[in-house]
């Protein structure tokens, strides 16, 4: 008896598998919310979610057409991952910075979800101080922090961003199908380690990047009253060894639910570099299963994808790089911008007849790698196992 009470307890994280530790940060998420963050990060050890921005909007050829998908067009099924981009809710723009309706977005948000989907959502909102884009890089986040001079304007654009994250509405798992909020993977702030977008760390002093993440989520969280929400902190590559100024705007583990990784590839990407991103993968991999986070990779494509055998010559060969590299949850391809809208290509999916479609068909058939048709009901609690 003695023995045992001067014996340190074993802590209960050391008994604990990491994948079953922790949860959302949210301790109120929705119940589907809840569902999909445990369902995300259990099938991350098993599939890879194929994931697509703006896919219901518009693709290469066209716009706004009920029911077109590049990505369903040219592999057989939409995609499993949808992103969205608001960027112009803050001024209450009735369309993003791509020319997408707001209230049609809604309507996309809320068909993905129906079909069983998973919704992501980013944010290039306008520099606060100057009112010009994002990547306006004029320095401005000690301004929008607790005190700072733009510190009320931007409660105003959260409050704007709040109303339309709390409008998404679909059949609840929890509910017997009676409406729920969506859940959304929010991530803000995204490249923040990068130097071309105004909340950059580089443009910040101290802590006031993590003081700017860690006031958002109380804000949209605790004072809006959100709990659809789960959080990705999505760094892009960097320095030599692509993750090595990864953590260096972090919040900490309370703060972030998905730990995210940028990194664009393009048609003359070497073996080497190949490997490279298999590295930076599977460092993003070990740190969240550590955490019990869900590794993903928000954000790749190469442009316009000269490269007819990218996605199993490169994008499937990093991901399949090495045993961990695969354990990322999701992978998203940046948008199909409609050629009309631009004077360059800028598409990172296949449309039909792209000469990638074949061997985008290809990833498709690999088993590691889940479209929509495939994908088991995410918002309901266990049934990924
Ligand atoms: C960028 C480009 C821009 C677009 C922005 C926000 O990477 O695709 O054309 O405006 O994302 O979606």
């Amino acid at each position: 008896m003695m023995l045992l009470i001067a014996c340190t307890p074993p802590s209960p994280m050391a008994t604990v598998p990491a994948t079953q530790r922790g949860g959302p940060i949210d301790p109120h998420a929705t119940a589907e919310t809840r569902a999909l963050f445990y369902n995300l990060r259990d099938l991350a050890r098993r599939h890879v979610l194929f994931g697509h921005q703006d896919d219901l909007a518009y693709g290469y050829h066209w716009v706004a057409e009920p029911g077109r998908s590049d990505v369903r067009e040219s592999s057989g099924s939409y995609p499993a991952v949808y992103g969205w981009e608001v960027s112009g809710l803050e001024t209450s723009a009735p369309t993003n910075i791509d020319g997408v309706d707001f209230e049609r977005m809604r309507g996309w948000i809320a068909e993905g979800y129906r079909r069983g989907g998973v919704i992501t959502i980013s944010w290039h909102v306008g520099n606060p101080l100057t009112g010009r884009n994002a990547w306006d890089t004029t320095s401005a986040v000690a301004a929008v922090l607790p005190g700072g001079a733009r510190h009320e304007q931007f409660r105003g654009s959260l409050d704007r961003l709040a109303v339309f994250l709390g409008s998404l509405h679909g059949p609840g798992r929890s509910t017997g199908s009676a409406p729920t909020p969506i859940p959304v993977i929010f991530r803000p702030w995204h490249e923040m380690t990068g130097g071309w977008f105004w909340w950059g760390v580089p443009h910040t002093k101290n802590d006031e990047f993590a003081r700017l993440w860690r006031f958002t989520v109380q804000y949209l969280r605790d004072v809006k009253g959100l709990h659809n929400l789960l959080y990705a902190y999505a760094p892009n590559a960097s320095g030599p060894g692509g993750v090595d100024t990864y953590l260096a705007g972090y919040p900490g583990d309370a703060w972030v639910d998905v730990l995210g990784y940028d990194r664009y590839l393009n048609e003359r990407t070497s073996p080497e570099a190949l490997a490279g991103l298999t590295r930076e993968l599977s460092w993003v991999v070990t740190r969240a299963e550590s955490r019990g986070k869900i590794p993903a990779f928000t954000e790749t494509g190469q442009n316009a994808l000269r490269d007819s055998t990218w996605w199993t010559g490169q994008l499937a060969r990093a991901i399949e790089g090495d045993s961990v590299s695969r354990r990322i949850a999701y992978v998203m391809v940046w948008r199909n911008a409609n050629r009309a809208s631009r004077t360059d290509d800028h598409y990172f999916a296949p449309y039909r007849g792209q000469p990638s479609e074949q061997d985008f068909r290809r990833l498709k058939a690999d088993p590691l790698f889940l479209f929509e048709d495939a994908l088991p009901d995410l918002y309901r609690l266990g049934a990924t196992r």
